[in-house]
């Protein structure tokens, strides 16, 4: 009798179209088909562009040196970047082994990069250029099959109504009023552009919520609607808590997860897929002086670290304001690129584990492989690891068929590298198991 009431009441909700509890469900999370496809992705491409690039000095030039909207205003101005082609940034990118693309669709400096019909503050109704490079981007990312993700600053140093102010953003100049709903209405709206003029996108990867951490941002209805309007969008927010409800993955800045030399990534990791972005400098807009780049094989171990704690690498740089690529940044991606063209398999469509990261590197696995990727060689070769519960078939370099000499006991397993696979970068042991290794627990794995 009860379960015949409770299906007359399911129907009923059913057909007065009530949000059920299956339907809130739905449009709290993006598909589960879009989630795997994230995981597996492992790279991705961020870029930070926008009228500051002009500057060279960063995408903070707005607040750092205290330029009123008076002045920064007349940047738009100025911008025409007939150098942006968006077929170039997203070959290279493709060459580079990336999967997707994330790009400012707004900053802090409040400027659209696309064309909003919310204000005329943006590329097309300001600038000479009047091309909409978001727009060009996803058609070519859909061209040569990359999904593209916009990231949005929540916080606006221009908006009149972004008000009370937060942290930032003082010096702009503005009246000490404004009305916060109307800020929310405008944000919201410029979201839905977003979600609604550019197909199908990867997701949406905000920004700035920490400049007004106790501000009424009506996330549960902002992230209900991206899922409604794009069911396979992932939403992400760079506020560096733990994750809040409604968001599909969780990021860290400058730090792999678990980490803290930044010092603002204290939440811990949890459940959900990870990305963990990155700058080959120390400048996410392009940056004129800050000329110390990465060398390429320390991003490639940065990657690997990245996969070896189940995370994606999304590795930044900041467009010149002619639209080129820094020719420091296009070489340091393409040598990533070639290095994926030969090894990619022990990254793509992995999990990192089951070993925790360790002094001698990191694993991750696929099926009935496990991937050891030894970052430091141990002494005289002799890999020890322990607390595998699984039997080992097999132990093979990556590329190659001869095997590694391999001796398990109950707790024990012990390898002899051969030294001709030493490898600065990472030299990359193949386990081949009796069993799946994808539902093997994290084991500490050293003694
Ligand atoms: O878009 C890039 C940067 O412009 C932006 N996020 C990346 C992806 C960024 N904003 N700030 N930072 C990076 C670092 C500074 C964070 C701080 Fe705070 C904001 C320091 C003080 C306020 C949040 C709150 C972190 C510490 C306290």
């Amino acid at each position: 009798m009860r379960r015949v009431m409770v299906g007359l009441l399911v129907l009923a909700a059913v057909l007065l179209g009530l949000p059920g509890p299956t339907r809130a469900r739905e449009r709290m999370a993006a598909d589960p088909g879009a989630v795997r496809w994230f995981r597996d992705a492992r790279f991705g491409m961020f870029l930070h562009w926008g009228v500051y690039s002009l500057h060279g000095r960063g995408e903070w030039v707005m607040n750092n040196e205290g330029i009123p909207i008076s002045e920064y205003e007349k940047l738009p101005g100025r911008f025409n970047p007939t150098g942006f082609q968006a077929r170039e940034w997203v070959s290279m990118a493709k060459q580079a082994g990336m999967r997707y693309i994330t790009i400012t669709s707004k900053h802090h400096d409040g400027f659209a990069m696309y064309d909003s019909r919310l204000t005329k503050y943006d590329i097309v109704d300001a600038t000479p250029f009047r091309r909409d490079v978001l727009k060009e981007l996803a058609d070519e990312c859909r061209r040569q099959g990359l999904k593209l993700f916009f990231y949005y600053s929540q916080l606006d140093w221009h908006h009149p109504d972004f008000f009370p102010r937060g942290g930032t953003g003082r010096r702009a100049g503005r009246p000490d009023q404004g009305e916060w709903a109307r800020y929310k209405q405008f944000y919201f709206g410029q979201v839905r552009e977003l979600c609604t003029r550019y197909g199908k996108i990867g997701g949406l990867w905000f920004d700035g919520w920490w400049d007004r951490p106790n501000a009424d941002w009506g996330h549960d209805e902002l992230y209900a609607m991206i899922h409604r309007l794009q069911p396979q969008a992932l939403v992400g927010n760079n506020h560096h808590h733990a994750p809040f409800p409604g968001e599909d993955f969780q990021m860290f800045e400058q730090d792999l997860p678990g980490e803290n030399s930044a010092g603002f990534n204290r939440a811990g990791v949890s459940d959900l897929p990870l990305e963990t972005c990155r700058t080959m400098n120390n400048s996410w807009g392009y940056n004129a002086g800050d000329t110390r780049h990465r060398p390429a094989p320390d991003l490639i171990r940065y990657l690997i670290q990245a996969a070896g704690r189940d995370a994606n690498l999304l590795l930044n740089t900041g467009p010149l304001p002619d639209g080129r690529i820094q020719p420091e940044h296009r070489e340091r991606y393409l040598a990533m690129g070639s290095w994926l063209q030969e090894r990619g398999e022990a990254i793509y469509g992995t999990r990192g584990g089951p070993f925790r990261p360790s002094r001698w590197g990191v694993s991750t696995r696929r099926d009935r492989t496990i991937f050891l990727h030894i970052l430091n060689w141990p002494a005289g070769g002799r890999l020890r690891l322990t607390g595998l519960r699984a039997g080992i078939r097999e132990a093979l370099p990556l590329r190659s068929v001869t095997p590694i000499p391999v001796t398990q006991t109950e707790d024990d397993v012990e390898l002899a590298l051969p030294d001709s696979l030493r490898d600065p970068v990472d030299a990359i042991v193949r386990l081949e198991l009796e069993q799946s290794a994808e539902a093997l627990p994290w084991i500490a794995g050293t003694r």
